[in-house]
């Protein structure tokens, strides 16, 4: 049902193209200046080349992405998903559950907005608040890593939805301008980002569990 929700906002495009087609000139011409390239055909406003985004491949990596956090979430007792280094750092939970708000209420959020909804305010979020808000580290951690894969699968299906996206369009907001690619880009991103920081939790707890031995020897981390 949410999926169709979703397609049914994404329709609100054909309905406001005066806004978005000149802000999407503007950025166009700009970037086909900086990098030297010419329009597809020369004489008419309409037919510059748009930045090229290869959607199958980034929904792909966006399906892999998903199953490497699921990997690395298997096996891992109560205790180990709630233990962090230390108080200012998250918890694998609490990992878990920023990507699958990240997943519902950012970065699919805010595509929609670049490429749907022009100059239409985007909705507050606040990750970090919400890690203490939400009670993250009080959830359990399966059902947490079904309601990310479900967000993704959702995300994922929705992106092969849009019907020639323009992915350079942009907004600007307070902290800077973002093309819709920049935002799709960024979510690939993200995921590596909090991979990394899930291989890290594994380490460290690998090291508090192993005291007091030495991993010295399986090289440096
Ligand atoms: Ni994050």
């Amino acid at each position: 049902m949410e999926i169709l929700k979703w397609r049914k906002l994404g329709g609100n495009k054909d309905a406001e193209p005066q806004v978005k087609d000149i802000l999407t000139f503007g950025t166009i011409g700009t970037s086909l200046d900086s990098i030297g390239r010419s329009p597809v055909q020369a004489g008419t406003s309409d037919t510059f080349e748009r930045s090229p985004m290869d959607l199958d491949f980034f929904t792909n990596q966006m399906t892999l992405h998903a199953g490497s956090i699921h990997s690395l979430t298997l096996g891992i007792s109560d205790e180990q998903a709630r233990w962090k280094p230390d108080p200012e750092k998250w918890s694998i939970l609490e990992v878990i559950n920023h990507l699958y708000d990240e997943e519902r209420e950012d970065f699919r959020v805010r595509v929609d907005y670049i490429l749907h909804r022009p100059s239409v305010p985007w909705p507050p979020i606040n990750p970090k608040g919400w890690v203490t808000e939400r009670a993250y580290n009080q959830r359990d951690l399966l059902q947490s890593t079904e309601d990310f894969l479900l967000e993704r699968r959702k995300s994922v299906a929705w992106l092969k939805e849009l019907a020639n996206p323009d992915w350079d369009a942009f907004e600007t907001v307070a902290f800077g301008k973002f093309s819709a690619g920049d935002i799709f880009a960024a979510w690939m991103a993200h995921d590596l980002l909090h991979l990394r920081q899930l291989i890290e939790l594994h380490w460290a707890y690998t090291l508090h569990q192993a005291e007091p031995f030495q991993v010295n020897y399986a090289g440096e981390w």
